[in-house]
């Protein structure tokens, strides 16, 4: 290894496969923190040590520790539950975390506010419930995504299927997590290939991440992700193959414009006894080619950018020892998910909740962890994450459809009538992030009432819009794919994105910076009323600002940061 690589090289090469010094820190009751090293570590076990910002001036002042706590990410591929699951992670969140559970935009669960002495219980816990947190995070693959909305079609059993398959070929094999966590026997490391065959000794350079699609609905944001298969299907109808995406991603920096989102590209068409050996050998191009001396120029994104998508391809092919067909046509027509309910073929029916920013918790007017308790303790019905923070309860036989819809309009989780409010999304962001420059989650609710009264002034409030929001513009609830994104700046200012396409397939451009909230309203307000009124036929607000003039249509990556001069509509 050169001398130039980054500091997370090193500390993943001298973990001992992820190890470090976990087991001792955990020990140490002087800090409810963990040490510095350790903190990037224990990301590869699905936990980030954390501390409550609001009380961090306070505690300051007192000459306190920060107030320490981990947030745990269950993995959870294609964000599929048994009800006894979903009542063990319920059962964690009220014991150990802050008595919310946070559905993510990846499907996945995270608990928040778990101090380090409760660590060890909790992650037992999760395994006795056949779950865990391995690979949640870190520089890895991280829980693999597939469609959720509620067909439950054969082709959303393949997609689920090769989701876990993908899930299941990419995880880490060292046993570091059962031997900290769980108190598992230390298994002494053997020849690297051995203990770690995809990933090696230094993983990754960077986060990895994959999902499944199945058009038309592109719930799953296929073009946000370094590595993404949509179903295709033949004829008859069945799955004929996969089209395969790549080099997707979100993250950037405000004022470094050599960090930019980026849509993936379509590389080909592989069968799906071959989707996994494509995965390996895109992983393995990425963990050879990825670069790993400047993390924020690490992703697979900047690989594809810099060395181009036919290089790329040929390497991957070369190495999967497999073909790469033409891509076959496709067509997406949103990201959203389809609330409400739908039936099975088996008589039985599915109902999509609305979950706000995918925060759940008992409050004074509404119990919807306890109602959601209530429904899993019936012990029939399948929990499944969307990955719009959102939840589907599936499989509910019919004698338990009026009871279950009324405890869900109740507890609040039916969706709402705004198009606004049901294609929103914001990022946790404050208190717990330790990266958020501005409040999302715990803001989006305010922002949208005021949208939501401008909207039903030009008659707009049923339209579907998506809107999201970040607190920084690392991305996490993709807001560059958003018609309407907003991204932290500083604290109660947004810079404002417009122009991406409803299907998710083009990102949006810089409209205005640094606009608190009476700046968010007053910039869209005439943006709704000329929509109202001069939009086309079927023509979506992402579309519109781009045709009206108000922003620059986006191509991808480098060009995102190009062409953002306010264009005002004639
Ligand atoms: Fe994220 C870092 C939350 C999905 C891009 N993300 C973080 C951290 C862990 C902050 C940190 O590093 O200290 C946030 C923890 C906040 C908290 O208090 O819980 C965080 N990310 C989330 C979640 C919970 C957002 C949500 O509201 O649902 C999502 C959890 C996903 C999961 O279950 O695995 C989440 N993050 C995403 C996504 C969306 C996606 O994957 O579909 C993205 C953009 C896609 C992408 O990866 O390009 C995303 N998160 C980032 C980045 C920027 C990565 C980059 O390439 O630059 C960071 C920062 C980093 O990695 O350095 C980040
Ligand atoms: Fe934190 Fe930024 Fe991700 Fe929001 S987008 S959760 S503020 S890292």
């Amino acid at each position: 290894m050169t001398d130039e690589v980054s500091r997370n090289e090193r500390i993943k090469e001298a973990s001992d496969y992820l190890r470090g010094t976990l087991a001792d820190g955990l020990r140490e009751e002087i800090t409810g923190a963990i040490v510095e090293d350790d903190q990037q570590l224990v990301k590869f076990h699905g936990m980030y040590l954390q501390d409550d910002r609001d009380l961090r001036p306070e505690r300051t002042r007192k000459k306190m520790e920060k107030a320490f706590a981990f947030m745990i990410r269950v993995r959870i591929p294609g964000g599929v539950l048994t009800p006894q699951q979903w009542l063990a992670l319920d059962q964690v969140a009220r014991d150990y975390g802050n008595h919310t559970m946070r559905l993510t935009t990846r499907q996945t669960v995270q608990l928040h506010g778990i101090i380090k002495s409760n660590l060890k219980a909790t992650l037992k816990e999760i395994d006795a419930a056949l779950l865990n947190s391995i690979a949640a995070c870190g520089d890895v693959n991280r829980n693999v995504m597939c469609g959720a909305n509620p067909d439950y079609g054969p082709d959303h059993v393949a997609a689920l299927d090769l989701a876990r398959a993908l899930s299941n070929h990419l995880l880490p094999h060292t046993p570091a997590y059962r031997e900290i966590w769980l108190d598992g026997e230390k298994i002494v490391g053997g020849e690297e290939e051995a203990v770690e065959p995809i990933y090696g000794k230094t993983y990754l350079p960077r986060k990895f991440k994959i999902v499944v699609a199945v058009p038309p609905s592109n719930d799953v944001d296929i073009f946000a992700h370094d590595l993404g298969y949509i179903a295709i299907r033949d004829d008859k109808g069945d799955i004929a193959g996969w089209n395969v995406t790549v080099g997707g991603g979100m993250g950037m920096t405000h004022g470094e414009e050599d960090t930019y989102p980026r849509t993936a590209d379509v590389m080909g068409f592989c069968k799906t006894e071959d989707a996994v050996k494509i995965a390996e050998a895109v992983v393995t191009v990425q963990r050879d080619w990825g670069d790993r001396v400047n993390r924020k120029h690490a992703r697979l994104k900047y690989t594809i950018e810099d060395r181009g998508l036919d290089f790329f391809r040929a390497e991957v092919v070369r190495r999967a020892g497999v073909l790469l067909e033409e891509a076959k046509p496709f067509v997406f027509t949103s990201t959203g998910d389809r609330y409400g309910w739908s039936d099975g073929a088996d008589g039985r029916s599915h109902l999509t909740l609305f979950v706000q920013n995918g925060r759940l918790a008992d409050s004074a007017v509404a119990k919807q962890m306890s109602t959601l308790r209530q429904i899993a303790q019936a012990h029939e019905s399948e929990f499944r994450i969307t990955p719009n923070q959102n939840l589907i309860v599936a499989n509910i036989p019919p004698e338990r459809r009026t009871e279950i819809h009324w405890l869900a309009k109740e507890a609040g989780l039916l969706a709402p009538v705004s198009g606004l409010r049901r294609n929103s999304m914001a990022c946790v962001a404050l208190p717990t992030c330790g990266l958020a420059l501005a409040e999302s989650e715990r803001y989006l609710p305010d922002l949208m009432r005021a949208l939501d009264e401008r909207l039903s002034a030009h008659g707009l409030a049923a339209d579907d819009i998506v809107i999201r929001m970040t607190g920084c513009p690392n991305g996490c609830a993709r807001p560059y794919l958003a018609e309407i994104g907003l991204v932290g700046k500083g604290p109660g200012r947004y810079n404002l994105y417009l122009g991406a396409a409803f299907d998710g397939s083009r990102l949006n451009k810089l409209f205005a910076e640094s606009l608190d909230h009476a700046g968010i309203v007053a910039a869209l307000d005439p943006i709704f009323a000329a929509y109202a009124d001069r939009r086309q036929k079927g023509e979506r607000f992402g579309d519109f600002c781009i045709r009206a003039g108000f922003v620059a249509a986006c191509g991808n990556g480098r060009d995102f940061h190009a062409n953002t001069g306010v264009k005002r509509a004639s």
